[in-house]
């Protein structure tokens, strides 16, 4: 490792940042903002300085381990993997390749040699019963994608640094630095829009840390927003305020839309989104006249009973409003490494319950599983019950909904791996615990956030640190895992062509296959004659990867596509190792109708899924107002997730796992500032401390998630000591939205009390 400076992408979120670590002995000394990085411009936060802490943590694994009756005890990575893949074969073998599930967690969309590797382990894996965050998370964007766009990578990015209104329901882009949205310096590019004249409003059922930067700031009943977005679709319909402009010559059903949103009046949604008809009125209007605006929608419209339509209607928003496809409205970009292209060439545009989960029937979604019902999978005996789980990057005990019932269905299962390089509550579970490298020691490349970014750009950064020879990258592990898988299956051996293209895809590494996407691509060279060199190798090592795969499509590429011929060209590893802050390759532009991949080339505004699912919302119209209080999560600039609360500095200070609640329900509810309080639902209670807020809508409470460090056996001393409270803890998995199968994380009813043994505590 060099003394020096280096320049990288900080992995942590989904905000691109470009860093620049300083280095001397072998140790870092500061983390700082890259002034050079085109897209970031300076900006972090500080997550990004608990990278040393992650890279320096003692409690981080560095050696396979194995649970036995006297502790957990270091195994040699060759027999870890074979002793893994024979455990695997077994059950597969015994009791079916269903009997085996596995669950991907959110870092590997931020590792593309994760990325690149998992296909080939899920193929040899072979198993059905697959999961993963996206069904607590970003789930009905993809579906809305694949039904609008006909392509569930087709993620709609809003064009925030060319708009003049912004508007931001149920995203707090100022904790989570931006969600499908790759946004460095949220605020910085904020301040820059109010500064043109222009305005953000949020709506929220918390006045979140967006809000206290917004121009207006609306309340909003958690679970609503299909109703307030029905009535502004209603107004734009009814005040002739529909004006889909270039994007209208490919519509279709427009009509449909009308129809369904006749009943949805704002007068008529006004008592159960807490939301006044005048104003829905005026936000429809304020949108509809203003060129370019922007309307966005995340978790909070996405991880909810009406997650699935909510977001297709603001998506249709954006549509009938004309921001589709246009500057400063949500447009789509470019990337260098065009996975939207790949995974169209070779067939994989994506697909929607094609089968159902065996125990409640749900929908997979490109080939996934509710994760919701992960439990139920490994609990329910039957043909099919999963008796053996893999875990990478994933802490599901923590994240899932009833992480509670999940903890005791790992507990019961016959076998269980985890990729991971903590010993955290689920992978205590595990009976071995396989560490990859840590992210400084491995090189970097966003195979995902590029697809999100506001502006196009491109960033390689090599390895930091030179990793020990005693460690191993998460594909190696993977691809360990799945050739050793291979073989078993086939009764220990492979037909040579096959055990060449291991050794190719081995050999190529997720940067050689990056590199080999990178010359092809939109922004690549073309490799002249070395082109049939390059179509025989893809060729080879595509045969690993399941049928439908992006890379299947990598032979095919070229960067003097008709499409892409006006791109800059010469992109490759080694050009991108010369420009080490990245390089920007422009704004986002327009690119309908050439890149809708619907069967008629056209957008269907009206998918028949949607209208089918109206009724729930007809339903929810009909019923009274819940008087029940609404539970709804948060997230903190200095947390991520459930992972990085083994670092003192970003722990330390006030507690941040507490729940919020308004004075007038804490009243109710006995509490005063100080206490403690217990909340409950029908799968589980949690006790932590009030901060009673009218920050938070009177009949919502919110408690922050990924905390609940509280499990013993696990290795995290810091977290522990900051444990908090796990807010799965009482979220029920059986609830989800029923036309996607997305886990409802906000929105769940609870009740809140006053915690007994605090006020007995008080009054002695
Ligand atoms: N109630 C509620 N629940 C939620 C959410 C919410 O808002 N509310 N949010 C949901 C969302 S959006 C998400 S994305 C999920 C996240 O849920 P998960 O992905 O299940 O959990 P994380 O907390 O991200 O845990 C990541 C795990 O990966 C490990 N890890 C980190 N880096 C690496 C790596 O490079 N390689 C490997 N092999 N392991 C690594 C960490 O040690 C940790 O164990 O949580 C979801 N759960
Ligand atoms: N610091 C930090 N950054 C992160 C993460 C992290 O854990 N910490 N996680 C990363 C991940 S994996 C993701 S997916 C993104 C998520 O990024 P965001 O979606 O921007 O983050 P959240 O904080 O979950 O924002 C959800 C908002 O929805 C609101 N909300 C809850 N229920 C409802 C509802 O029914 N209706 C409406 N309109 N609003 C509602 C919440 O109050 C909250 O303000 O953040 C990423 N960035
Ligand atoms: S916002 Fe923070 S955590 Fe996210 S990429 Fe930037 S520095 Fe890293
Ligand atoms: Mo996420």
């Amino acid at each position: 490792m060099e003394n020096g400076t280096h320049f990288r992408t900080c992995h942590l979120c989904e905000a691109m940042c470009g860093i620049a670590i300083e280095v001397s002995d072998g140790e870092i000394q500061s983390i700082k903002g890259d002034d050079n990085d085109p897209l970031s411009q300076g900006h972090i936060c500080p997550k990004a300085v608990a990278l040393k802490d992650l890279h320096e943590d003692p409690e981080r694994l560095r050696k396979p381990v194995r649970r036995t009756a006297d502790g957990w005890q270091e195994m040699e990575w060759d027999d870890a993997l074979d002793f893994v893949a024979n455990r695997l074969h077994r059950v597969r073998q015994e009791q079916g390749r269903n009997a085996i599930g596995v669950y991907l967690g959110n870092p590997n969309v931020h590792n593309h040699g994760a990325l690149i590797a998992n296909p080939s382990f899920l193929k040899a894996l072979g198993t059905q019963n697959r999961f993963s965050a996206t069904s607590n998370d970003q789930l009905p964007h993809m579906l809305a994608n694949l039904e609008l766009f006909g392509h569930q990578l087709m993620f709609p990015i809003p064009d925030i640094d060319r708009t003049d209104l912004f508007i931001c329901i149920g995203a707090n882009p100022m904790a989570s630095n931006g969600s499908l949205m790759t946004v460095p310096d949220f605020r910085g590019r904020l301040k820059a829009l109010q500064a043109r004249g222009g305005q953000m409003i949020v709506i929220d059922p918390r006045r979140n840390e967006t809000a206290s930067h917004a121009d207006a700031f609306h309340f909003i009943r958690p679970g609503t927003d299909a109703l307030l977005l029905m009535a502004m679709v209603h107004t734009l319909f009814e005040e002739q305020l529909v004006s889909p402009g270039h994007a209208e010559q490919w519509l279709k059903d427009a009509d449909l839309v009308r129809l369904a949103a006749l009943p949805f009046s704002p007068e008529a949604v006004s008592d159960h989104t807490g939301i006044a008809a005048d104003t829905i009125r005026d936000l429809a209007r304020q949108f509809a006249s203003t060129p370019k605006a922007v309307l966005y929608g995340r978790m909070g419209t996405s991880t909810q009973a009406h997650g699935g339509v909510a977001t297709w209607l603001i998506y249709t928003l954006n549509i009938l409003a004309g921001k589709l496809d246009v500057p400063g409205g949500v447009m789509f970009t470019q990337p260098a490494v065009d996975l939207v292209a790949l995974a169209a060439m070779s067939g994989q545009t994506g697909h929607f319950d094609k089968r159902r989960s065996r125990v409640r029937q749900l929908p997979e979604f490109g080939g996934e599983y509710p994760a919701s019902t992960m439990a139920d999978e490994m609990l329910t005996p039957g043909d099919g019950q999963i008796r053996a789980f893999v875990t990478i990057a994933g802490n599901p005990v923590l994240s899932n909904p009833d992480g509670g019932r999940l903890e005791r269905a790992l507990a019961d299962l016959d076998f269980m791996v985890s990729v991971d390089y903590y010993l955290n509550e689920t992978t205590r579970h595990a009976d071995v615990i396989l560490p990859p490298t840590a992210a400084l020691e491995r090189s970097h490349y966003d195979l995902i956030f590029n697809l999100f970014s506001v502006r196009n750009s491109a960033k390689y950064s090599p390895a930091l640190f030179e990793r020990s020879d005693d460690a191993r990258h998460d594909w190696e592990i993977l691809l360990g895992l799945a050739h050793r898988l291979e073989r078993l299956h086939k009764g220990g051996q492979l037909p040579l062509q096959t055990e060449l293209g291991w050794r190719a895809f081995r050999q190529l590494g997720p940067d050689g296959i990056l590199d080999l996407a990178l010359r092809s691509g939109p922004y690549g060279t073309d490799l002249g004659p070395l082109r049939p060199v390059a179509r025989n190798l893809a060729d080879l090592i595509t045969d690993l990867f399941p049928s439908g795969h992006p890379l299947h499509g990598l032979a095919e590429l070229s960067p003097v596509y008709r499409r892409w011929s006006e791109l800059p060209k010469g992109l490759s590893i080694r050009s991108l190792k010369a420009c080490p802050s990245g390089v920007d390759l422009g704004p986002l532009q327009p690119c309908l109708p050439e890149r809708l991949f619907t069967r008629d080339g056209r957008i269907n505004l009206a998918p028949r899924r949607y209208l089918a699912d109206l009724d729930r919302l007809h339903q929810l119209l009909a019923s009274p107002v819940s008087e029940d209080l609404q539970l709804i999560g948060r997230r903190h600039v200095r947390s991520n997730n459930s992972w990085l609360h083994n670092s003192q500095r970003l722990v330390k200070g006030k507690d941040r796992c507490t729940l919020l609640i308004h004075p007038k329900d804490a009243s109710r509810c006995g509490l005063k500032p100080g206490d403690m309080a217990e909340i409950s639902s029908a799968v589980g209670r949690v006790v932590l401390p009030v901060d009673i807020t009218e920050d938070v809508m009177s009949g919502v409470v919110s408690i922050p998630h990924g905390w609940g460090h509280t499990r013993e056996g696990t290795g995290q001393s810091i977290a522990a000591a900051h444990a908090g409270a796990s807010i799965n803890d009482i979220i029920a998995a059986d609830q989800v939205d029923r036309l996607s199968g997305t886990s409802v994380l906000n929105g769940q009813s609870v009740k809140v009390r006053l915690w007994r043994a605090e006020r007995s505590r008080k009054r002695a």
